[in-house]
């Protein structure tokens, strides 16, 4: 019995004494980080819904993936502010957009979305140099490399639907094909 009490007192002191490893203001960034990626995760999810009621079953696919993606990117944000004995703060969001003109507004969309998000990723790193904060930095590197390349893939699709125009069987190509086309626009040269 004394046993247990020894080892709850333990534990609870670890608790409350767990060295915070991270500046507040990095431990800030990086849980407005966790938001704007589950912002478009919800924003992805609204294109893809609205893809799908619109006839563009490629589209709708490919924005769902986008939406499980940034999914993703904000659990690794929570389990690495975890990790660092930060304290994560799951936000509420706003509601996202969810009805579009057309594909072209659609794909608009999208690459703000990412110019956005790759903005803010920017100023997490530009704040760990001043900060010295190496491991942050470093952790920051992998979402560096996937915004190049979800940028490129926005830039690429957007062209092309640009060059595409109003022509409606431009457009049921794009949706059979958006899948071959972002795959080749993340391609090493
Ligand atoms: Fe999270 O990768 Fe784009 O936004």
């Amino acid at each position: 019995m004394l046993n247990i009490l020894y080892l709850k007192f333990t534990f609870k002191y670890l608790r409350s004494h767990k060295k915070k490893q991270m500046t507040s203001s990095i431990e800030k960034l990086l849980n407005d980080q966790v938001k704007f990626e589950a912002s478009a995760s919800m924003q992805y999810l609204s294109m893809a819904s609205w893809a799908d009621v619109n006839g563009y079953n490629g589209v709708a696919e490919f924005f769902y993936a986008q939406s499980e993606e940034e999914r993703l990117h904000m659990t690794k944000l929570v389990k690495f502010i975890n990790e660092r004995s930060g304290t994560v703060i799951v936000p509420a969001l706003d509601k996202p957009k969810a009805d579009f003109k057309s594909l072209n507004e659609l794909f608009e969309t999208f690459l703000k979305s990412e110019v956005f998000v790759t903005e803010k990723i920017n100023h997490v790193i530009y704040e760990c140099l001043q900060h010295k904060d190496y491991n942050v930095h470093n952790f920051m590197q992998w979402y560096v490399t996937e915004q190049l390349e979800e940028e490129a893939v926005a830039r690429t699709l957007l062209d092309k639907l640009n060059i595409i125009g109003n022509d409606k069987s431009g457009h049921y190509l794009f949706d059979r094909d958006i899948n071959t086309i972002a795959t080749e626009a993340n391609a090493p040269e």
